[in-house]
């Protein structure tokens, strides 16, 4: 497809545009189109309105063929429901139940759009906590800055975060409670960027910047955790350089987007998984099996989709 919206400095760095694309239950597309600042510079200095957007596909035929949903950005200007600076970095998409829930980096919150509906929805706030400026020995807040979202073995979300500045180690892995409370279920990681469960409930998290914004290495880690957290270990290291997304196939291989900041380097890699073993697991419920359950709950219900909404709005 064609016409989507795309916006980096001229050697190409700093690039926003498409920052992620799912799929329903019946095959419909979705993609957020990311803008990192205050959104009311999009409107002000950009001029083009698609971005902070989640968008609906209509096909890929080739042409633009998609429909603007809802707007994030503007949901930032009028609620800034962190109490923090005005900004929006939407980041991750994810579609379970007939909603599609967006995490936004940059407004430390996760929304979300019930099908049919046209009203963005207030799922919770990553709360920033209390460090120290290691340039001034003071204390200062450092937000959450949560930027991936996935579904765990429980059936409950689980968020990554990057952790703000100062971006030293310490960033957390959420796990929302029945209210959406974020409460830690890992620790001590650094600059996340993304995070999947395997069938077996072990999670895999990927680091962004393994020793941090600060310090000069620049390469990310893959690492995982045992489903009862008790063991780490680290899968890849030196091949991945600013790794921006993961996910793993139904046979368990992990696929990476490596270089993802890296103006025309960008390329996915295949890791094959050294953990898991897709057939020792064949029965289980997890949500990542082609034989979703929530995708078959999700059908019984109700054959009409987010799609049709925007095609009707
Ligand atoms: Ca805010
Ligand atoms: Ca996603
Ligand atoms: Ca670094
Ligand atoms: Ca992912």
């Amino acid at each position: 497809m064609t016409g989507l919206p795309s916006l980096a400095l001229p050697d190409g760095t700093d690039a926003s545009g498409v920052a992620d694309i799912e799929f329903d239950a019946y095959g419909n597309a979705y993609a957020i189109i990311g803008f990192a600042g205050n959104p009311a510079l999009r409107d002000s200095v950009i001029q083009v309105p698609d971005f902070n957007y989640l968008i609906a596909i209509e096909n890929f035929d080739g042409g633009a063929s998609w429909t603007r949903l809802v707007d994030l950005g503007a949901y930032e200007l009028l609620n800034n429901p962190d109490g923090q600076d005005v900004n929006t970095n939407i980041f991750d998409l994810l579609i379970k139940d007939n909603r599609a829930y967006v995490i936004d980096a940059g407004g430390n919150d996760l929304l979300s759009l019930r099908a049919f509906g046209s009203e963005l929805e207030l799922e919770t706030v990553f709360p920033a906590r209390l460090t120290t400026n290691p340039f001034t020995g003071t204390e200062m807040l450092q937000q959450s800055v949560p930027n991936s979202i996935t579904v765990g073995p429980d059936g409950a979300f689980y968020v990554g975060e990057l952790t703000g500045f100062p971006f030293q180690e310490g960033a957390q892995v959420y796990r929302l409670g029945a209210e959406g409370q974020p409460e830690v279920y890992a620790e001590g990681f650094t600059n996340i960027i993304d995070l999947e469960f395997d069938k077996a409930g072990g999670l895999y998290v990927l680091e962004y910047d393994a020793d941090g914004f600060l310090n000069e290495g620049v390469t990310g880690a893959l690492i995982y955790v045992s489903p009862d957290g008790t063991t780490r270990t680290t899968i890849a290291d030196d091949e991945l350089i600013s790794p921006t997304g993961l996910t793993i196939a139904s046979n368990g291989d992990i696929y990476i987007s490596n270089k993802g900041f890296i103006p025309g380097e960008g390329e996915v890699l295949r890791i094959e998984n050294p953990i898991a073993n897709g057939s020792t697991y064949s029965l289980s419920l997890s949500p990542f099996e082609t034989t979703n359950p929530f995708a078959q709950a999700s059908s019984r219900l109700n054959p009409i989709d987010l799609h049709s909404s925007s095609l009707c709005g």
